[in-house]
């Protein structure tokens, strides 16, 4: 890196903008990571990815090499700031957790000097900005590269065809170097050779309410999976020859939601027939070498595809599934299976394909994401098939990559903890150990970094969004992509009734609040961008209302993203995860926030029941419905009516969809709200996500916090039990547990 550093001394910054400054010292930083890439283990991990939501790399990358201190020092000599560097934006070839979550993946790998690549789409423009007007969503394309991309290297001479029924198109390899201990690749395609084929790579998740969109979005799995099925095929060929046996002893792939696994069938259609392997061999091989991790148990984010689709531009892929669905009815029956059992686990069945059933029947090990998600699984939604494979079942909690999330996003407080327990904690291997012991000795330092983190995050709010908030509020936050089921309507009825109740003077010793939310909606969901709109007309009630201006402030911020995150998990005091139980897989944001020294105010789903279970409930706040007692109400039929009549808080809040106090310029957006929450609709219940009923218990958690914020030291030592016990929710620790128990790598 010596090399690097001189070189860097050398460099003339005159005159020289951002872009171009950004430019010339990553492809000078890049020339050193590319001098590292490990060459090939003898058994390999990939990663299948339809997103991979990387962030920043320019500070992350130079934190890798070692020199992102030194870069700034030499930098500032020569009168530039390397935050300027901030100006260059984030590539968002993802839209949320799962894709942040193989990002996450990706660099503990690299830390543990695991051989693990990704493999995914380059997509010429990344999940939306956006921004809002007049309190509304509107959404602009992600041109990242017009910053360039100094961090990938366009591989030329490794491209590949890739075919469909209709036209055939070309995969052209971008290598990412994930650097660590080891420097692994993260290989995106771009697709190229026609117009049409350049449509393959061009958007992440183009809209598939049409069947020219959902072929689209057929072609994009299968392109990508081809492409690397094709190196994989062909990297064994050379090394090993022809037979394949060993294929499965040196490949081990991970499937990152169903969206990759076609690449099943193309494995048994390359061995069939490019290399003449029998269809029974080719299926035992790719048994041996694919496994599935779900991420979600929302019936309408389960893939299923049309025959007729797959069969249109995909025939062998088409004939190939149904070829193994007559294999796994055989292998069913003769294991005594009912027809019931069968059709259940079916991987074709009148003329649909299953993709999960796919993935679990031809996967080594299926797990989930947290715990209960993985009982949920082997309970409910796969119950079929754990009652027959019971040992393909696993869970792999979650976790999140403590270099980006602690020590590039919090140096102030990385620099605390070293003060406390030295810098071992650090390394990939190693977790905080005795800071539980020291929480005494660190809490006023941590008040303090506390405040310095809520200042910078401030001075970037009021720089994004032109609005300031002052020092010294305590912060609640909700970040994550806009779903109904994740519960921003419930915050904001929540916040209703808070304002309510200061106006009214029921709430005198209120702390000073802000409640930040950030969350991109999906272009199509019509609900959600209503949810966005309301949050926002509540904000500017409540920031100009001089009743209540001093003491609560609500910010929805515009064009959420991992940069932005690294800034929110930072500044925040409460983190908000207030999913209806059973529906949030896992959660990774709020590991994000733990580590950073916030408290959970959330309902017992996902990894939240394991967060409390490491650093204790009495350290959190935990409201809300269980599974089990939703799980009732379904049966015993809940009434939400019942719920607003009997509480005038929650009905005056509920109310102010309909009541006049803001308006949704005529859309009826507002009115269908109020409607799916009191009436339902064709689809489902009323309120089937449970809003109402956790109402109440979810205001007075909130107003709980509050009060024991109050008493900033107490306070200031449950956050910090919460740091101290982050250790089980680092990736590097989900990440040494796939490679033992699963890739055996
Ligand atoms: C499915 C069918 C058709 C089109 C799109 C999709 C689709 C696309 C994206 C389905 C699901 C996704 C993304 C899911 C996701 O991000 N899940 C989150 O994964 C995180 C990492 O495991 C968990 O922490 C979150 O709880 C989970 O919501």
């Amino acid at each position: 890196m010596n090399e690097f550093l001189n070189r860097l001394k050398e460099l003339d910054v005159t005159g020289k903008d951002v872009v171009t400054l950004y430019n010339e010292i990553s492809a000078l930083a890049m020339e050193q990571a590319e001098k590292r890439i490990a060459p090939h283990a003898k058994r390999n991990a990939y990663y299948l990815s339809i997103e991979y939501l990387l962030g920043r790399a320019f500070f992350n990358n130079l934190m890798e090499l070692g020199v992102l201190d030194e870069v700034s020092r030499i930098l500032s000599e020569k009168g530039v700031d390397i935050r300027n560097f901030e100006e260059i934006e984030d590539a968002a070839l993802g839209n949320g957790g799962l894709g942040r979550l193989a990002a996450c993946f990706l660099d503990s790998a690299a830390a543990l000097g695991l051989p693990l690549y990704g493999y995914g789409i380059r997509y010429k423009y990344g999940l939306f900005k956006q921004a809002f007007q007049d309190g509304r969503q509107t959404e602009m394309p992600d041109d990242w590269q017009k910053f360039g991309d100094p961090w990938s290297l366009r591989r030329e001479g490794e491209k590949r065809e890739i075919a469909f029924a209709d036209y055939t198109v070309t995969a052209v390899p971008y290598d990412i170097p994930i650097i660590g201990e080891r420097v692994n690749v993260l290989r995106l395609f771009q697709a190229e050779g026609s117009p049409q084929a350049e449509k393959i790579s061009e958007y992440l998740y183009p809209a598939d309410d049409t069947e020219e969109g959902k072929l689209l979005r057929l072609r994009q799995e299968y392109f990508f999976s081809a492409a690397a099925i094709g190196e994989l095929t062909e990297r064994y060929a050379k090394e090993h020859g022809k037979k394949f046996d060993d294929f499965g002893a040196c490949n081990v792939i991970q499937l990152n939601d169903t969206h990759p696994v076609i690449a099943v069938a193309e494995l048994i259609r390359v061995l069939t027939v490019q290399y003449k392997v029998s269809f029974d061999r080719a299926a035992a091989i790719a048994k041996a070498t694919f496994n599935y991790t779900n991420h979600t148990v929302l019936p309408e984010a389960l893939e299923c595809w049309r025959e007729e689709l797959v069969r249109k531009i995909l025939p062998d892929i088409a004939d190939i599934l149904v070829r193994l669905q007559r294999m796994q009815t055989k292998e069913l029956k003769a294991r005594g299976c009912s027809a019931k059992e069968i059709a259940d686990m079916a991987i074709y069945r009148d003329g649909i394909f299953y993709m999960a059933n796919l993935a679990v029947y031809m996967g080594t090990a299926v797990n989930g994401v947290a715990a209960l998600h993985t009982e949920i699984l082997k309970n409910t939604l796969f119950a079929t098939a754990y009652r027959i494979f019971p040992e393909k079942f696993r869970n792999k909690t979650n976790g999140v990559t403590k270099r980006r999330w602690l020590m590039l996003a919090n140096p102030e407080l990385s620099g605390a903890i070293d003060g406390v327990i030295g810098t071992a904690w650090r390394d990939p291997r190693e977790g905080f150990g005795a800071l539980k012991e020291h929480i005494d000795a660190l809490t006023d330092d941590f008040i303090a970094v506390k405040e310095t983190k809520k200042r910078q995050l401030f001075d970037y709010i009021e720089q994004k969004e032109g609005v300031r908030i002052p020092d010294r509020f305590l912060v609640y936050a909700q970040v994550k992509r806009l779903h109904e089921y994740k519960r921003q309507l419930m915050t904001a009825f929540a916040v209703l009734e808070l304002y309510h109740a200061i106006k009214d003077g029921a709430l005198s010793d209120f702390h000073p609040s802000v409640f930040l939310f950030g969350a991109k909606s999906a272009p199509s969901y019509r609900r959600a961008k209503a949810i966005i709109k309301f949050i926002n007309d509540i904000s500017a009630l409540v920031n100009n209302d001089p009743a209540t201006k001093d003491v609560l402030r609500v910010v929805f911020v515009q064009n959420y993203n991992v940069s932005y995150a690294e800034k929110i998990v930072a500044g925040t005091d409460v983190s908000l995860q207030v999913s209806t139980a059973g529906l949030e897989a896992s959660g990774t944001g709020n590991m994000k926030f733990m580590m950073n020294g916030a408290v959970t105010c959330g309902t017992m789903d996902g990894a939240n029941i394991e967060i409390v279970e490491h650093a204790g409930k009495e350290n959190n706040y935990i409201f809300g419905a269980t599974v089990e007692e939703i799980d009732a109400l379904k049966a015993s039929g809940y009434d939400p009516n019942a719920v607003l009549a009997q509480n005038s808080a929650h009905n005056r809040a509920v109310s102010a969809l309909i009541d006049g106090t803001f308006s949704d310029g005529g859309t009826g957006e507002y009115r269908e709200l109020y409607d799916a929450l009191t009436v339902g609709a064709s689809w489902h219940a009323p309120d089937h996500y449970f809003i109402l009923h956790d109402l109440s218990s979810y205001v007075h958690a909130l107003v709980q916090i509050n009060r024991d914020y109050g008493n900033r030291a107490m306070f200031a030592r449950k956050q910090l039990q919460n740091v101290a016990n982050s250790s089980f929710f680092s990736s590097d620790r989900t990440i040494a547990e796939y490679a033992a128990d699963i890739w055996h790598i």
